[in-house]
Parts: C-alpha cells; sequence; structure tokens
C-alpha cells in the first residue's frame, strides 16, 4: 500500500525544506517508496481527525493501512526497518547507525530548537539579547563536539545511513544561524546530503507545495 505522509498546508518556511515532513520525505525517496501527502492547515491539526493520529497536532505523520507513526524519528525508523537503503545489515553497524538517529535527535537539535526560541520565539523579550549568545555558545558546543568526531569523513560511521539522513536534516536547520560557516567539515557533510538525488527529490516536492506566489 502507498504511505500516507502529512505536512503543512503552507509552510511558514515558505519552502526552505525546514519543516519536518521534508526529512520523511528524503527518507521515503532514498528507499524509493512513492508516497501521497495530504496537507493539512495550522488549525485541522488541532482538530480531532488530526489528534487521532498525532496526540500532540503536528505533522508529520505517517500511515500505512491501519498502522500510524508520529514523530520523524520513530517514521524515519520505521522506513528504514520495512525496506533497504537506510540501514546497514550487520548489526553492529546497524547499531551505531540508530545510535546517530538518537544523537541527532535527542542530543544535536535541542540546541537548534533553543535557538529559535531565543532568535524567534522569545525574539521580542526584554531577556531576548542576554539569552541569544548563550544559547549561540551551547550550540557551538555540540557543533564543535560533532565536528571533531566527523573529522574528514564522508559520513557518520562508514556509508550513508538513516543516521546521515536525521543529522544532516537537522544540521540545516542551524544554517540561518550562520552557525554552520564556523565548522567546514559540517557544512561540507550538510551539502552532500543535500546533493544526494533523494534530498533534492524531496526538496522539489516540498517546495512545490510551499514557494510563495510570485
Ligand atoms: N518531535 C516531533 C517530530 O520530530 O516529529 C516534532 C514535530 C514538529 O515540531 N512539527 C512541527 C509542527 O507541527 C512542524 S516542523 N508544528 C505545529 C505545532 O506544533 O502546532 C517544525 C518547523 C516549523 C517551521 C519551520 N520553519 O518555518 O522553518 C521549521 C520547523
Amino acid at each position: 500500500m502507498t504511505p500516507t505522509i502529512t505536512a503543512f498546508e503552507r509552510s511558514p518556511d515558505g519552502g526552505k525544506g525546514l519543516a519536518r515532513d521534508t526529512r520523511v520525505r528524503w527518507a521515503l525517496e532514498e528507499v524509493g517508496q512513492s508516497y501521497n501527502v495530504r496537507l493539512v492547515s495550522f488549525q485541522a491539526m488541532k482538530e480531532p481527525a488530526h489528534l487521532e493520529l498525532h496526540p500532540f497536532g503536528q505533522i508529520p505523520t505517517y500511515e500505512d493501512g491501519d498502522l500510524v507513526v508520529f514523530e520523524t524519528g520513530a517514521i524515519v525508523f520505521h522506513i528504514a526497518e520495512q525496506n533497504e537503503g537506510l540501514l546497514p545489515k550487520d548489526p553492529d553497524a546497524r547499531a551505531r547507525a540508530i545510535t546517530w538517529m538518537f544523537a541527532a535527535l535527542n542530543t544535536v537539535e535541542p540546541p537548534i530548537l533553543d535557538l529559535t526560541t531565543a532568535r524567534i520565539i522569545e525574539g521580542d523579550k526584554p531577556w531576548a539579547q542576554e539569552r541569544l549568545p548563550l544559547a549561540m555558545d551551547r550550540a557551538r558546543v555540540r557543533l564543535g563536539q560533532l565536528s571533531a568526531r566527523l573529522g574528514d569523513a564522508d559520513w557518520l560511521d562508514g556509508a550513508f545511513s538513516a543516521g546521515d539522513l536525521l543529522m544532516v536534516s537537522v544540521l540545516l536547520r542551524f544554517r540561518v544561524t550562520g552557525l554552520l560557516d564556523e565548522y567546514p567539515n559540517l557544512a561540507a557533510y550538510v551539502a552532500r546530503g543535500e546533493a544526494r538525488p533523494a534530498y533534492q527529490r524531496a526538496f522539489a516536492a516540498q517546495l512545490a507545495i510551499n514557494a510563495p506566489a510570485r
């Protein structure tokens, strides 16, 4: 059966690919799985029909027959488990790739979320100017550690995996802050991810929906 994912009816980023449906599209493209997209408005996301799929009223969701999965980590993991190409077969290499999936979402994504809160959501608060440099420095610590581990390797642990897919997706959100440019190997790593044909197809698909009207 062809799975259906949900995405913003119109993403606030205007098609930069930063909303989280892009990483799910990318995973589906990597494994060659076609998919349908159901677009939801901010209002519809909070209504009972969508809350039945996603208890927190967010996108993306993934439906395949009776199965409903939410949380991008779980969705990408499910896609990787059901198909070849995103997780190594060797059990130890597979465990390490899954470790990088968790690291991307649990250790590297939180500082960018914190930074987004400081820059945008609470950017007009009186304390914002004091808080921002602290959030930037916390992000630098994580990026520095990741940069040291990646070194001059192409991917985090051998061949490209779901761990890289999630890590690149998370790092892309740092680009607007300028922080990525401070770590040339991370900037090159992200560029390698973006150059993958599967990423390009995923990006184009979300852009087709979200590009601002001329
Ligand atoms: N942990 C969940 C996951 O990984 O699936 C987080 C899901 C999530 O935050 N979804 C967001 C959402 O539905 C969309 S992606 N938000 C609506 C709500 O909570 O009411 C977050 C996002 C939104 C916009 C941009 N942007 O404009 O750049 C980037 C990322």
